[in-house]
């Protein structure tokens, strides 16, 4: 293959050679120069098993461990994410009815729980996908602890964009230890907002980030952000069809951009921990409805712990939608040290 083929250009003559190489050993990925993520899509066998084969591994661990996110392609069926969808259209017209509705990092960017409830909104392609969970073993380990279901929303017309930051918002080991699963109920890309990413960030600690802020919140400092945007590595956004996932390591820096469309993009946010790393944080669920059960017996097998908390079911909607995680669903701030 020439170097102009392998999109690398401009290096001396030998690494081309050595990066043709290595694209002959792992077709699917593409090599860094070209800053694209690695796409890992499963076979109708590896979705009936649940579990991707060994070829379908070697690229997503090699994916994760280089560039800190993997797009997961065709894991959820489409139809389910429109039903989704429709609902978050609604509730997003009730939360811009609200007074002092809270915007993230101040950009048109909304915090929204997806519905849980009633049944015909729990899909288990969405919340019990064991493809995803064979993902999230491989990746942190055997039983990941899943704490966190949430959802941002890029509201249309945006003018505002948010700080590039990483979600781990403390000092954390250089080792995976807390991954997102990002799943579009639409399709998303540039033209919608996708959201902004910088591959290989996650290997990052808080010596790029700023001092945090009342709510513990920092973001990726102006000079590291000046200094990659230079590089052969900048912040771009994805295309993301509707049924992919977004899989993405905490570490990783990102940015809710500004959704230039006319329609809402919508993303489930799917969180799961290292079983050694001691976080506090859980997810509500409306106790009562079977939520509860479904997702204990779903989990059940797979090597998931779901850590939640059940309310009842009027103070889980008001509370579906926090943005603050400062309560129960507080994810990994609180850093540790053991
Ligand atoms: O909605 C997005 O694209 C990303 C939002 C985000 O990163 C945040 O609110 O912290």
């Amino acid at each position: 293959m020439s170097p102009q083929a392998n999109g690398d250009t401009g290096l001396s003559s030998t690494i081309p050679n050595k990066l043709a190489q290595q694209h002959e050993y792992m077709p699917g990925l593409p090599p860094k120069s070209l800053n694209t993520p690695v796409e890992v899509t499963p076979s109708p066998e590896e979705k009936a098993a649940g579990r991707f084969d060994d070829a379908n591994i070697k690229l997503f661990l090699s994916g994760m461990h280089r560039d800190g996110v993997v797009i997961l392609k065709d894991m959820i069926d489409p139809a389910h994410l429109d039903v989704i969808n429709e609902f978050m259209v609604e509730d997003t017209k009730r939360e811009l009815n609200k007074k002092d509705l809270h915007r993230n990092f101040g950009a048109e960017n909304l915090q929204q729980g997806p519905p849980l409830t009633p049944s015909k909104y729990f899909f288990d392609d969405v919340y019990l996908n064991k493809l995803l969970f064979h993902a999230v073993n491989l990746y942190l380990g055997p039983n990941a602890k899943w704490n966190m279901v949430t959802g941002n929303n890029a509201l249309p017309h945006g003018v505002q964009r948010q700080p590039v930051h990483s979600d781990a918002m403390c000092a954390h080991p250089p080792a995976p230890f807390y991954v997102v699963a990002n799943v579009y109920t639409t399709d998303a890309s540039a033209a919608n907002g996708s959201t902004e990413i910088w591959l290989g960030t996650h290997h990052f600690n808080t010596e790029a980030q700023t001092p945090p802020g009342p709510h513990g919140e920092t973001h990726i400092t102006d000079e590291y952000v000046e200094e990659r945007k230079t590089s052969l590595h900048p912040g771009f956004q994805p295309t993301v069809k509707k049924g992919s996932i977004l899989f993405r390591d905490m570490r990783l820096w990102h940015a809710g951009v500004c959704n230039k469309s006319d329609a809402t993009r919508y993303m489930i946010a799917l969180g799961f921990s290292a079983s050694w790393w001691h976080g506090t944080a859980r997810f509500r669920i409306p106790a009562g409805t079977g939520v509860y059960e479904r997702l204990m017996h779903g989990t059940k097998n797979h090597n998931i712990t779901p850590l939640m908390v059940e309310l009842p079911q009027e103070e889980y909607e008001k509370l579906r939608n926090a943005h603050d995680f400062s309560d129960v669903e507080k994810m990994t701030y609180e850093g540790e040290i053991f």
